[in-house]
């Protein structure tokens, strides 16, 4: 009986550990789209992580990337572009935009304040 359970719990926790590196984490890549001639918007919802946590861009065209976090927690508060200098809290519940830089193409990575939740914007 002992080792029924312990094999239940074996088999559980091995689906867990592979929920959580290959289901919660699948990279989920969403194009912006046009808002009208001179802005692209991307829509991000911050909730136990980004989703989707790689949106892509058209180079040379404004963007705006709308934060809505719903996540209470302090770790998403805050989102980092390290390569924008941009720093900026998120306020709960609400959206909230940001300007990107598209004059550059590549590959940016964004973070929650902490470092732990990561994030990508392709430019191209
Ligand atoms: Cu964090």
């Amino acid at each position: 009986m002992a080792q029924a359970l312990t094999l239940v719990v074996a088999v559980v926790l091995i689906g867990f550990i592979s929920w959580w590196f290959f289901g919660k984490h699948e990279q989920k890549e969403v194009s912006a789209t046009m808002e009208d001639k001179n802005l692209q918007k991307v829509k991000i919802v911050v909730d136990g992580g980004y989703t989707p946590n790689t949106v892509v861009l058209k180079k040379d065209v404004p963007a705006e990337i709308v934060f809505e976090r719903k996540d209470p927690s302090a770790c998403l508060e805050k989102v980092v572009f390290e390569d924008f200098g941009i720093n900026e809290t998120l306020p709960k519940d609400q959206d909230h935009a940001i300007k990107i830089d598209t004059h550059k193409a590549g590959e940016f990575n964004y973070a929650c304040g902490m470092n732990m939740f990561h994030g990508k914007v392709i430019v191209k």
